[in-house]
């Protein structure tokens, strides 16, 4: 395979039959590279699509929703059984789980008292608005509940994928690393909350925290930022407030709408 492109010609150093200006590489670079963006936009498109509807849907129902990301074991599911627990009305909550295999995270939901639905994507690297219009469908929050989507351990390809949620939170462990927001900058720029998890290991690790949030704030200046623990529940308040003040906020802006529609 060519280590220039992995266009798939076999590459023999010195053979001219492989020279990048005889095979004419700029042109199929260009005509491949156009059909790419073409199909990337088509399967935009189509999921926007997807998540127009469940944004009407969740609006109509004065829910609120929040598309959790981050990298596989950064803490998603035990912040959102700690979470659940918090709010205390198990009712109120509903939440999709999204993993390539299996279903444990939705039965570690379902043990805390709340509904849960598990998506499994098999070889998809995220959750789409198709699978979470399939998954709302079936779950059928109740007006007013907070609907908390836990996408597939990805910080790449999550990001451009709107699933008609109010706002995507990143979660970044402190085992991570604070390089990552300049490393996976889309899905920084795309969330509105960067939760600092695991934060009972500091201690125990080099991670900077004042440099995560300058770099999260690099690639996004609005960013919020909280710091807390799963484990231990430090910080956990701050997040409830958020939530609760994000739930606030999204029912003004849904009576806003629902009087909109009335006129
Ligand atoms: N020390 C510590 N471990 C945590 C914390 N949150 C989660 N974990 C652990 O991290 C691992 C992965 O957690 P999980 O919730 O499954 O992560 P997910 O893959 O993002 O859903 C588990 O062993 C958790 O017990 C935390 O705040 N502190
Ligand atoms: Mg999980």
């Amino acid at each position: 395979m060519c280590s220039v492109c992995g266009c798939g010609q076999a590459e023999i150093h010195g053979d001219q039959s492989h020279d990048h200006a005889i095979h004419n590489h700029g042109a199929d670079h260009e005509a491949t590279n156009t059909r790419l963006i073409r199909l990337e936009q088509d399967i935009l498109a189509r999921n926007n699509a997807f998540a127009a509807e469940n944004r009407a849907l969740l609006e109509g129902r004065g829910c609120l929703a929040l598309n959790l990301v981050s990298s596989p074991g950064s803490g998603k599911t035990s912040l959102l059984i700690k979470t659940i627990e918090a709010i205390g009305d198990r009712h109120i909550c509903s939440v999709i789980e999204g993993d390539q295999q299996t279903s444990v995270d939705a039965e570690r939901i379902r043990a805390t008292g709340a509904s849960a639905l598990q998506i499994n994507t098999g070889k998809g690297c995220h959750l789409d608005g198709h699978m979470v219009a399939h998954a709302l469908e079936t779950l059928n929050p109740e007006a007013g509940a907070i609907v908390f989507i836990e996408n597939v351990g990805n910080l790449v390809c999550p990001a451009p994928f709107d699933l008609g949620e109010n706002h995507k939170v990143v979660i970044l462990s402190v085992t991570e690393g604070d390089d990552k927001p300049l490393k996976y900058p889309d899905i920084f720029a795309a969330s509105d909350l960067m939760i600092i998890n695991k934060s009972d290991l500091s201690p125990y690790v080099d991670f900077d925290i004042d440099a995560a949030i300058a770099n999260a704030r690099r690639v996004n200046p609005k960013i919020g930022v909280l710091a807390l623990s799963a484990r231990t529940g430090e910080g956990m308040q701050a997040w409830i407030n958020w939530i609760d003040a994000a739930r606030h906020l999204s029912a003004v802006s849904n009576s806003g709408v629902a009087a909109r529609r009335e006129c």
